[in-house]
């Protein structure tokens, strides 16, 4: 089925919004921004904006944070019409996680669309979340499987997180992962480990292309380093979202 199609059968709203914009906007591209001052990311945001659905951040990561990075962080979300997605792999149990998305210093149940999580510590780590995140209208991705070699994230620990997704359709928006028959359309799949130029790093990163990862049933590609360290990232940002949307629509006219 059509992103917008999907849209409808969505619970959660800020699921519904990324699906619409995605059809919109017909961009299924999500950047991470792995960089470390303020500055240098909100220059590649500002160039990237226009080419993407979803704008991943690892915000422990900047040397420089403070609310004012925010508040521009969210006026580009707006300028250019991306979500954001905090990918901060919550993995502790319930109380304790509820207070590193609400407090601490950086807030990042104020700011954050989407944030996503380990299921290992049980059940209550998403009970946990949702009770701040869903006020909120927020969403969240469980971590169903990682695109890092020896990842112990395989079999039984992914359907549990497929499951335990399932029976959270209301705070929970989809799993990254790559993907699977039995996800529900009204799930999104998000997958990272995604290079046009590389299979993989030094430090167990394993890559595919952006249509090797369509292909295989996700919704979204993540690209970082293939976007972000490019001479021209508004160039790099465009080749892979015309790669990752007509990946799509041949997926979609075979269907
Ligand atoms: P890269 O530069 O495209 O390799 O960056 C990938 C990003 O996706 C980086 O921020 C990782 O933390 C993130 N990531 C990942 O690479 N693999 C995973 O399984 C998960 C997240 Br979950």
């Amino acid at each position: 089925m059509r992103y917008r199609d999907r849209a409808q059968l969505m619970p959660n709203p800020t699921a519904k919004r990324l699906a619409e914009l995605m059809d919109n906007k017909q961009s299924n591209l999500c950047v991470s921004l792995d960089v470390t001052t303020s500055a240098e990311f909100l220059d590649i945001a500002a160039k990237v904006g226009p080419e993407i659905c979803l704008l991943k951040t690892h915000i422990d990561t900047l040397e420089d944070f403070n609310d004012d990075f925010v508040l521009e962080l969210l006026r580009l979300s707006g300028e250019h019409r991306f979500l954001v997605f905090e990918d901060r792999k919550f993995s502790d149990i319930g109380n304790t996680v509820r207070l590193q998305y609400e407090k601490g210093i950086h807030h990042i149940a104020d700011w954050a669309d989407i944030t996503n999580a380990f299921i290992t510590p049980g059940p209550a780590v998403i009970a946990g979340l949702k009770e701040i995140g869903l006020p909120r209208h927020r969403g969240l991705l469980l971590i169903a499987e990682l695109s890092s070699a020896g990842s112990l994230a395989t079999g039984d620990y992914t359907n549990t997180a497929y499951q335990w997704g399932n029976d959270n359709a209301d705070f929970v928006i989809g799993y990254i992962g790559k993907g699977n028959q039995q996800i529900p359309e009204s799930m999104l799949t998000i997958t990272p480990g995604v290079n046009l130029d590389s299979t993989g790093d030094n430090l167990g990163q394993q890559y595919q292309t952006p249509a090797e990862a369509i292909a295989g049933g996700t919704d979204i590609i993540i690209v970082g380093r293939g976007v972000y360290t490019a001479d021209d990232p508004a160039s790099a940002a465009k080749l892979y979202r015309q790669a990752a949307w007509s990946a799509y629509q041949d997926r979609e006219r075979l269907n």
